[in-house]
């Protein structure tokens, strides 16, 4: 096979956001070369010696244009001495069978071709996120050398002439330049390596058994992402649950017009049927998989922060921390400190990082953590280096089971055991980008002007004294790098926070994050009220301080968590 170097000329938008490169499909489709040269600068990035004959992983969640993007990684990897690349069936892999495999095979790296929780299609978005050697998102020193790779490139590597049959499984070997160097293409089953996993972390018989014999009626969403194949798996074929205990389950390149995001608004079908009380546990995935959102019986809603909070208590329920040596729990910075709690309960070591997957890596090599998560309903283990819907879901199931309570019981008996941190984010999407800085300027100012420190700011009937404002910092402990203006944090006396944050994984636009995490003490009489009741007076104070309704435009949210 012929090898050919292919001008082109750099793009100067090619930064990685909190999770790989997100755009519309549109540019990715328009503009030339736009995805050959990612590419070019992603394997580019890695090393020369490394690069020579390794393995790469390559699968993505089933969006429109995955397969051609993946046609091209071929081509290109082929052309840059990858020895072998290993792709899941039809292209299909969701982000946490991407960081199992990358693991078990030892590849030096995975790229995933997805957009998350972004909608796809020809008019949405698509994106291509590469993890490294650990299995986790490549940390910020190698997405900035992929970016300065990508704003200087003038040529990339192909070959043009071949093509893979990625629907069949099994090993391709072709022979590439003029020194007709081995190059393979495996293409493996989509979900037999993670199911394998799953197995060895989860006591599947005993779960099992438990929905035979109580009779629980469980419920997993899809939402047309990647996950279908991988629910339809395991809940259906391993866990004998019925057929009607999967829905969505197909991923579909535009997943079905939804918007493949585990929240209470893009997942109200879930919502809405496990309202009506047939269901006792509900479980929606993202378009990557490796979100989560579990719902109880009647539509009680888990918060994602109490989920991780809860699965930390229980986690002894887990066959796979029985074996380990549990040290330490982890959280992103703008979720509640729900498992602060139960990490000093218990014990154990506690750590807070920036929002972002990236950040858990080094935490999990060190073993400093074995369990982490994220209010973005993230929640994940140190089994992979991603955060994984699936193992969450099973977490829940094997906390039900052994416990042999509902899931509305167990959130209970936990506030009353620690207290309850409730919390909620509201988020603007597409504001205008001025509006959006305008305000993070402001605030900014505030902080500069220490103008808001020791100020008693009252909304409606609760009154709260700021102790400190700041743009959150982070030094990795391991490897000492820095992270700065990681999200505004105004933060009182009582330990309640309000934080703000602009997306980094938005297309078009940006998105505003607004995050409130205030803490009830369990002998509150109010301790089971609506989160929403509980935090109203703090977010008439965040939107005061903020001016998001003066600045944008907007009266209320797109979505409340
Ligand atoms: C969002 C979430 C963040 C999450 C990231 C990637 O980022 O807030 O917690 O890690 O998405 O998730 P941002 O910058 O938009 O707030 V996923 O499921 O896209 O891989
Ligand atoms: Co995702």
């Amino acid at each position: 096979m012929e090898v050919t170097a292919v001008k082109t000329t750099p793009y100067d938008d090619q930064k990685p956001g909190t999770s790989g490169l997100r755009k519309n499909t549109q540019i990715f489709l328009t503009k030339p070369s736009y995805t050959e040269n990612f590419i070019q600068s992603i394997l580019q990035s890695i090393d020369e010696n490394s690069r020579k004959g390794c393995t790469i992983v390559v699968g993505g969640d089933g969006r429109y244009y995955m397969k051609e993007a993946i046609q091209k990684i071929i081509q290109i990897s082929a052309a840059n001495g990858i020895g072998k690349l290993i792709i899941g069936q039809d292209g299909i892999l969701s982000t946490p069978a991407v960081s199992c495999i990358i693991r078990k095979y030892s590849a030096t790296g995975g790229i995933i071709l997805t957009a998350s929780h972004n909608p796809g299609g020809p008019n949405a978005d698509f994106g291509i996120k590469f993890n490294t050697a650990n299995g986790g998102p490549a940390p910020s020193s190698v997405t900035d050398k992929i970016f300065a790779i990508s704003r200087l490139l003038t040529s990339y590597s192909t070959c043009p002439d071949l093509k893979v049959e990625i629907s069949k499984l099994g090993c391709n070997e072709f022979f590439i330049g003029e020194l007709s160097t081995a190059f393979k293409v495996e293409v493996i089953n989509s979900v037999q390596d993670y199911v394998d996993m799953m197995k060895s972390i989860f006591n599947f018989d005993m779960i099992k058994d438990y929905i035979q014999s109580s009779g629980i009626k469980v419920r997993f969403d899809s939402l047309h992402g990647v996950m279908g194949p991988y629910a339809s798996k395991i809940i259906c074929n391993e866990l004998g649950a019925s057929e009607e205990s999967v829905i969505h389950s197909v991923p579909l390149e535009d997943f079905g017009g939804g918007h493949p995001d585990p929240n209470l608004t893009y997942a109200a079908d879930l919502v809405a049927i496990m309202k009506e009380g047939v269901f006792d546990f509900g479980v929606a995935f993202d378009g990557d998989g490796d979100r989560n959102m579990i719902i109880g019986k009647d539509g009680f809603f888990v918060s994602p922060c109490d989920s991780l909070a809860v699965i930390a208590a229980n986690h002894k329920s887990i066959p796979y921390f029985c074996k380990t040596n549990v040290t330490g729990f982890a959280r992103s910075m703008p979720t509640s400190g729900a498992v602060d709690l139960v990490a000093k309960d218990l014990g154990l070591s506690f750590y807070e990082v920036p929002t972002g997957w990236k950040y858990f890596g080094n935490l999990m090599d060190a073993e400093k953590i074995q369990l982490c998560g994220e209010e973005s309903f993230g929640t994940g283990s140190d089994h992979i280096r991603e955060k994984d819907g699936m193992w969450a879901a099973l977490s829940w199931l094997s906390i039900v089971a052994d416990r042999k309570l509902s899931l509305k019981d167990i959130i209970t008996s936990h506030w009353k055991k620690y207290g309850r941190n409730c919390f909620t984010r509201y988020d603007y999407e597409q504001v205008n980008p001025d509006a959006a800085a305008k305000m993070m300027l402001n605030l900014n100012n505030m902080i500069e002007m220490k103008q808001l420190i020791g100020k008693t700011l009252t909304g409606i009937d609760k009154s709260y004294t700021v102790e400190k404002m700041d743009d959150y910092e982070y030094t990795d402990s391991v490897d000492g790098s820095l992270a700065v203006k990681q999200g505004i944090r105004i933060l009182f006396t009582d330990g309640s926070r309000i934080i703000f944050r602009l997306s980094g994984t938005g297309s078009s636009g940006a998105t505003i994050r607004m995050y409130i995490d205030s803490y009830v003490t369990k002998d509150d009489p109010g301790l089971e009220a609506p989160a929403a009741n509980v935090l109203k007076p703090l977010v008439k104070i965040a939107l005061e301080v903020s001016q998001i309704p003066q600045l944008t435009g907007r009266n209320s949210p797109t979505v409340i968590t």
